[in-house]
Order: structure tokens, then sequence, then C-alpha cells
């Protein structure tokens, strides 16, 4: 249509009802993707965007060289304009991005995360004790529940901080505002730009939580530098940092930008990673049976080590296939590089101009029957034990993304996610509320379980 382009199949092709809008534009440019093929283009409201939706031309949009991570408009309202976080910065390129990514990585090493057991354990402990307290009879809100564990977690290990979440009904205003700000942000990319700035109330809302976001963050900061500690945060990471390449260290603004990133980016992809996990076991018994059988034969009855989850390697198979067919992030935008001087640029031979992005779709991409076979929408974590999953395409499994830009807090994120599970299959048996729920998936960006609850009765006593 004039102006308004593929617009209406994008609104329509998700279906109707409430589930359809739960899914929002996900849904429509997955069923788009079953109708045209591995990669097709949409214009809307005069813009164009490509969407990859297949292995073969997957892998050859993960070369580094041609192209790049695009700058978007998500999580603009993060980016206050005087300092880029990580996740939103314009390029790798940038001073900013360099600085931060360079102090960052081994903050994020194998070691640092290691040292950051106890404090998972701290948090996870918490939410043992409220399960068991709330007993077998009370169905719990899973998603929310784990909402409120990694976030707990990410804010104690990045900055010395107890959201306390577990105490309180609500939750703390800093989330309120990330919330807030996030629904906003999915509600904008659904919006027309023309009506998007008409939308004052919206709009400044938005604003106003990032704003809010950020001033909090730059006063934790502040804190810190007055009172210094010797804990072996990400914070002090970034307070007491210096750039190999330079010397220099963050300056407040930088440092808060990427605290606030690593408080959104750090919890819902995780949260929904074991809301996932949770509900693919249940829906395979002979899979959770097994789950619980390696941690009786691993950790038995005792208290669980850092030491212990290397050993784990079904448990390990079952949040890749999770993370395979339910890629929390479920999808990312490359272009072509600037520096990329082709002439006729394509893609598996299809034409692609500049000023395109291209979203990768995972959620399609890594179901591809070329790769994973007749059975690729079925939930089978054997295919994902280290023997199956070393011999795979090498990009064939991209859930934390690809290059350069690909996730910083990757090894966080599975040890928590390991850890946690591990803890509850030892201490829970558990069941679903409703044994015929049928997977609903609600996406803010993030993509998570809806109305999905479970009922969870202890073992033994607590561990
Ligand atoms: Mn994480 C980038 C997925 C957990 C912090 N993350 C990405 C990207 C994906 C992703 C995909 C790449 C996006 C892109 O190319 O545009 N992240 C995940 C998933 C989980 C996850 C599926 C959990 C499961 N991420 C975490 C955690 C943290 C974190 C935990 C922090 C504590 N992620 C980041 C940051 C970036 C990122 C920061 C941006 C990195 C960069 O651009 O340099």
């Amino acid at each position: 249509l004039p102006i308004l382009g593929n617009l209406l199949d994008v609104l329509y092709a998700g279906g109707s009802g409430e589930e359809a809008k739960d899914a929002g534009p996900l849904r429509a440019i997955e069923r788009l993707a079953d109708q045209y093929g591995p990669i097709y283009r949409l214009k809307m409201m005069g813009k164009d965007r490509v969407i990859c939706t297949s292995y073969e031309i997957f892998e050859e949009l993960c070369d580094e060289t041609r192209f790049f991570k695009m700058p978007g408009a998500a999580l603009e309202s993060l980016n206050d304009k005087s300092a880029a976080g990580l996740f939103v910065s314009p390029s790798e390129k940038h001073p900013d991005w360099q600085q931060a990514h360079r102090i960052l990585m081994p903050a994020f090493g194998p070691l640092a995360i290691r040292n950051m057991f106890d404090e998972m354990h701290d948090i996870a402990s918490q939410l043992v004790l409220k399960w068991a307290r709330k007993g077998s009879d009370q169905k719990i809100p899973v998603t929310e529940d784990f909402t409120r564990l990694t976030l707990d977690t990410i804010a104690l290990c990045a900055m010395d901080f107890r959201f306390n979440s577990f105490y309180q009904d609500g939750m703390h205003p800093f989330v309120d505002a990330m919330v807030g700000m996030l629904t906003a942000t999915q509600a904008r990319q659904r919006t027309p730009g023309f009506i998007q700035k008409f939308k004052w109330a919206e709009n400044e809302q938005a604003e106003k939580d990032g704003k809010y976001l950020r001033q909090v963050s730059e006063e934790i900061v502040r804190h810190r530098r007055e009172h210094p500690t010797d804990k072996a945060d990400l914070l002090n990471s970034m307070v007491n940092g210096k750039d190999s390449r330079t010397g220099e260290g963050m300056r407040d603004e930088l440092i808060a930008a990427n605290m606030v990133t690593f408080l959104v980016a750090g919890h819902e992809t995780t949260s929904g990673l074991l809301s996932f996990a949770f509900h693919n076991m249940l829906k395979h018994p002979a899979t959770y049976f097994k789950a619980q059988q390696e941690v009786d034969q691993v950790i038995g009855r005792g208290k669980i080590t850092v030491d212990h989850l290397k050993d784990l390697p079904f448990l390990n198979a079952i949040l890749r296939e999770t993370l395979r067919l339910n890629p929390t992030a479920p999808g990312f935008t490359r272009g072509i590089r600037p520096e990329n001087k082709e002439d006729a640029p394509s893609v598996g031979g299809y034409e692609l101009k500049r000023e395109w992005p291209v979203l990768y779709l995972l959620s399609k991409i890594q179901r591809d029957p070329n790769v994973y076979g007749d059975d690729a929408n079925e939930f089978r974590p054997e295919r994902m034990l280290d023997e199956e999953f070393n011999k795979l395409p090498k990009s064939a499994w991209k859930p934390f993304g690809t290059g350069m830009r690909a996730c910083i807090g990757r090894a966080f994120a599975w040890q928590e996610a390991l850890l946690v599970t591990a803890l509850l299959l030892q201490n829970f048996y558990f069941k679903m509320d409703d044994p015929n729920y049928q997977l609903k998936i609600k996406s803010n960006l993030t993509i998570k379980p809806k109305d999905f609850y479970m009922k969870a009765s202890l073992r033994k006593g607590i561990t």
C-alpha cells in the first residue's frame, strides 16, 4: 500500500486476539517467513527492512568484515546522548564502546564470574526458601519469580545492591521505571513514526523513566567513589579499571550508562531462559527425570559448589536446547559495514542496499531443518550434548549473538541459569499447575512464557 507499505501485513499476519497481541510483531514476522521464504523485505512508512530466516543466508551474514551491528531504535531512551552504553553503542569504533569493552571483558571473564558464585547462590537460596514456604498447594508465578531472582542477582553482583524483590509484592521503583521504559519502547516499535510523535504522554514517560534510571545509577557511582570498597563487583571494575590501550579510566556517566545496560540486558533474558527451561522439562517428563537424576548423582544432598557446574552435561544441554527453540533475545540487527566497499552488495544472491537493516530472526534460523533435521521443532536436548553440539555448523546456535557485538554477559547468565536449575531440581518436585497448559508467549523486546504456573513440593528438606 502507498505510504503504509506492508504495515498492515505486520499488524495482521500474527492473527487476532489477545494472544497475538502478546506475541507482538514477532509472530507476524515469523508467519510472513513461512509465506515468503528464507529472506524477505518489508516496506513500512517508506522504510525498508530485510528479514533473514534461513541458516544458509545467516551464515553469510555473520561475516564481520562485510556486516556490522547497525544502530537501531530499540532501547533508544536508555541512551544518554552524552554516553553510549555497550548495547546501544552506534558502532564498535565508538570510543565509549572501545573503552568499556576493554575494561569490562576481564570483569565478565571466567575467573571473575566464578567469584560471583556465592552471591548468585545467596539469591537462589532466597527463591528456594520462598517456594518451600509457599507449600505444594499454591501455584508459583514462574516468570515473575525468576525475574525477581535474575534482577536481584545482577544488582548484587554488579553493584553490591540488594533490591530484595522476594520480600515485596510490588517492585523497587527502579524496576518499575525499567519496565515502563521497555514497554514504551516496544509500543514505539509497533507505532508508525508520524503517530509516535503525537504520543506526548507516552514519549514523555519513556524519557522520564530513562532519565530516572540514569540518575539513580549515577548516584550509585558517586556513592561508590566516596565510599570505596574492595569488593570484586562490576562497579569496582569500572570505577577502578584503566583502559589497557590508553591508560584512562571511565567517566561517571559512562559507568552509569553501562550499569543500566547490565540491569536491563542482564535480567529479562536469563529469567526467560529459566522459565522456558522449566516449561520444556515439564512438557517432557523423560527429560525432566534424566535431569533430576543427573543432579542427584553429581550433587546429591550436599551443598552445591561452583565445581559441580562443569559436571552437569545434561542440564547444560537442556539450557542450550531451550535457547535454540526459545531464543529469549529472538533476533538482532545488522547492516552493511560502512568500510565494506562492494559495488552491488548482496546476500544469498539477493540485493542488499546500504540503508536496509537486516533482522536476523533466530527463532526461525535455529529451527532450520537443513541444519537440525526433520525434528527441528522438537525439544530434544540430546542433540546439544558436547559431542553433537561441536559437530554443528559454526553459526547454527547463536542465541548470544555474533562477533564483536556478541553478548558480554554470556558466562554470567550461564553460571546463574545452571546453578538455579540444579538447585531447584535438587530441592523440589515440580509439576505444571494446569497439565493442559499450552505455551503462550509474551514479547517485550525479549520473550517469556505467559501465564505459566508450576507447583513445587519439597523433596526432603532444603539444602
Ligand atoms: Mn546479553 C548483547 C542475548 C544475558 C549484557 N545479549 C547481547 C546480544 C544477544 C544477547 C543476542 C547481541 C545483540 C545484538 O547483536 O544486537 N544476553 C542474551 C541472552 C542472555 C543474555 C540470551 C541470557 C540468557 N546479557 C546477558 C547478561 C548481561 C548481558 C546476564 C549482563 C550482565 N548482552 C549484554 C551486553 C550486550 C549484550 C552488555 C552488548 C554487548 C556489546 O554490544 O558490546
